[in-house]
């Protein structure tokens, strides 16, 4: 099924007329408003009457989180703040989070791309879909939230946690649909497994997962372990938070919806682009936001492009998986994390020295952070009560911080290794 066949099968001549149409006014409209934007036009000696092809957009500098950090919160906006409908957020690569504002344009606009996600991952009216992402600032409860109301079906907003109440209602609701993500998925059968329920004896068949990378390894264990095919999604928060992309029936990449969200894949260390079918970084534009469109933002994420037709009618181009990323930002429990972030934390923290490993990993499906930090000599050889006291600040800054739970190990001074190099602040040991 197809939600909207107008846009979603546009022949691809008439879709790149459309998107030419759209980014020149997108220009005109952050020229106009947004100093930030104005003065890189400037500096890269462009205006945005230079842009008379899709393929001009490469002389166009580029959007960065770190350029969303240096206008916090609102410096990239483009309206005034009485037509800001709502606000979401995600964290930043330090203290400070990304602000996603929007008009009521944009939320719906983005109620449209969700309803098409869903319609392509096979949701219709009749399903009952529990949604397991987190209701707040995080985009994936609302975003999905509304999308699933647009489209009729039956919605239940369980948001993230409480799992035994979700197998519950999953149970007594006859949920049809689970929309969370891949990991906690994992952790649903697992729970369902211990207090011996069978889903598949539930009305459960579709799961649709994303927000952090999975594997095609991750997608058979989730599809052997519950009765659902699993469909990725994926979306970010300065783009417009879930709905950029999503699978269709036939599962050969992810259709981005194009008429709003203009792809493009450069080289990460030369930001030059890359033809079709490449791997690189995927670059996003906003065609259609209103609050804060975003011109070529650099999403760290590695895909590739194939515009090639596909069977289910689609002509929107296809990007793979997410296979990794072009920095060392983590996704950890569905939250964004940066080793930038603990470290502007710890050095913070009097008696803490700039030491410290971060280390990730999977236990029972559900990942473990925890963070070992160098005390100083002072400190270690105090009393047993003050290295507890430390410790536990230590935890409460940073779970306060990042909004997830962690656990932290105080260790002798001089007792992390020290790199001659790069320091390697980082193990992750999980394997998606
Ligand atoms: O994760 C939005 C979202 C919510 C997507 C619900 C899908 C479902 P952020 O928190 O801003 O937004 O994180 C965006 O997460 O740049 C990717 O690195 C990663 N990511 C999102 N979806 C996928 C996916 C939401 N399907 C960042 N596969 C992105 C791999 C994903 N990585």
């Amino acid at each position: 099924m197809i939600w909207n066949s107008k846009y979603e099968t546009m022949p691809r001549g008439e879709l790149e007329t459309l998107q030419l149409e759209r980014l020149k006014a997108q220009l005109a409209r952050v020229y106009e408003k947004v100093p930030f934007y104005r003065h890189a036009f400037q500096q890269g000696g462009i205006t945005p009457d230079s842009i008379s092809s899709l393929a001009d957009i490469s002389r166009i500098p580029f959007t960065t989180k770190q350029d969303f950090r240096d206008n916090y919160p609102f410096g990239l906006l483009t309206v005034p703040m009485a037509q800001v409908c709502r606000i979401h957020a995600s964290s930043g690569t330090t203290g400070k989070p990304v602000v996603a504002p929007y008009t009521a344009n944009d939320l719906r606009m983005w109620t449209e791309v969700m309803a098409r996600t869903l319609t392509s991952a096979g949701v219709t009216k009749d399903d009952v879909m529990q949604n397991a992402y987190g209701y707040g600032l995080f985009t994936g409860g609302l975003g999905f939230h509304y999308g699933g109301e647009r489209v009729g079906a039956t919605v239940i907003p369980t948001s993230t946690g409480n799992t035994k109440r979700q197998l519950m209602l999953i149970q007594d609701i006859g949920t049809t649909v689970i929309t969370c993500t891949p990991s906690y998925s994992l952790i649903l059968a697992e729970a369902a497994a211990e207090i011996g329920m069978d889903l598949k004896l539930t009305k459960l068949r579709l799961g649709i997962c994303g927000a952090e990378p999975w594997s095609e390894q991750m997608r058979s264990e989730i599809e052997a372990k519950l009765p659902i095919k699993a469909v990725d999604i994926y979306g970010l928060t300065e783009v417009v938070g879930p709905g950029v992309s999503v699978e269709c029936p036939r599962r050969c990449g992810l259709h981005i919806f194009e008429d709003h969200f203009l792809p493009e894949v450069v080289d990460p260390q030369t930001g030059k682009p890359l033809p079709y079918g490449q791997k690189g970084e995927l670059v996003l534009t906003t065609l259609t936001k209103e609050a804060l469109p975003v011109i070529r933002f650099r999403t760290r994420d590695i895909v590739s492009l194939a515009p090639e037709p596909c069977e289910c009618g689609r002509t929107l181009v296809r990007m793979t998986k997410v296979t990794g990323r072009t920095d060392d930002m983590l996704k950890i429990r569905g939250v964004n994390v940066f080793p930038s972030q603990i470290e502007s934390i710890l050095l913070q923290v009097e008696g803490v020295e700039p030491h410290y490993l971060i280390i990730v990993d999977r236990e029972r499906h559900l990942d473990d952070l925890e963070i070992w930090v160098e005390v100083s000599e002072a400190v270690f050889s105090d009393e047993m009560r003050k290295m507890e006291a430390l410790q536990k600040r230590v935890k409460d800054e940073v779970e306060s911080t990042l909004g997830i739970g962690v656990r932290i190990k105080l260790v002798e001074p001089k007792s992390i290794a020290r790199a001659e190099g790069k320091a390697k602040r980082v193990v992750d040991r999980r394997e998606l």
